[in-house]
């Protein structure tokens, strides 16, 4: 049964750079992978990595397969299908309601146990998000099946207090992580992804 680990988050929070880093992290681990991405642009990986399989997907290292949503979730994820992919990461498009990606994969039968929701705080943009963006970061932390705390390296232990009690404050029963990029998957990213992935009804 494949998994699907949707990566959600406002535009420039680090989705590609995560989904890039777990990709590599699969690829290391032997899982079969495949992502799905806006553009294939943004994953800035040089084109002699790169073998392309047709329309709108290419293959990367470690036989992770890529694709865009060019063509639309539903018709990718058939795409896909050929490829036996034990976990597919989806970066919806920017400004979609995560909620919208988890109905169209449930309406595709794959059931919820089976999806996971990563979403990523920006901890150097909190102020914005809260000043303008409430609503959606009330609903995205409510969606969320894991909240990652991100590029913790560039701001103060007390802007990671604030970020954690923001989501507390919105769900305080969501798992949290503290990330940084020099550091994604440490042992506490790798043990959820791996929990996730091993988790009963394969
Ligand atoms: N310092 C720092 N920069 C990050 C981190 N994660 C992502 N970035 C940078 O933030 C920018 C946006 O990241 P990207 O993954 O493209 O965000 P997306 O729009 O959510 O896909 C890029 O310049 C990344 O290199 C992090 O943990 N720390
Ligand atoms: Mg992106």
């Amino acid at each position: 049964m494949t998994k699907v680990l949707l990566v959600s988050g406002f535009l420039g929070s680090g989705k590609t750079t995560l989904i890039k880093s777990l990709a590599e992290y699969f690829s290391a681990n032997n899982v079969k992978s495949a992502l799905i991405i806006n553009e294939i642009g943004e994953i800035g990986i040089d084109n002699k990595y790169m073998k392309r399989l047709g329309y709108n997907l290419w293959e990367l290292f470690g036989g992770c397969i890529c694709c865009t949503l060019a063509s639309g979730l539903v018709d990718t994820m058939e795409q896909l299908k050929e490829y036996e992919p034990e976990v597919v990461m989806i970066e919806p498009s920017g400004g979609a309601d995560p909620k919208t990606t988890i109905d169209a994969l449930v309406d595709m039968d794959i059931e919820r146990k089976d999806i996971v929701n990563f979403f990523l705080l920006d901890t150097t943009r909190l102020e914005m998000f809260m000043a303008v963006l409430q609503p959606l970061l009330q609903s995205s932390i409510n969606e969320a099946d894991v909240v990652l705390i991100n590029k913790t390296e560039l701001t103060e232990e007390n802007t990671f207090h604030e970020a954690l009690r923001i989501v507390r404050e919105i769900k305080p029963e969501v798992p949290t992580v503290k990330t940084r990029r020099d550091n994604l998957i440490d042992e506490e990213m790798a043990g959820l992804v791996n929990k996730f992935l091993t988790k009963e009804g394969d």
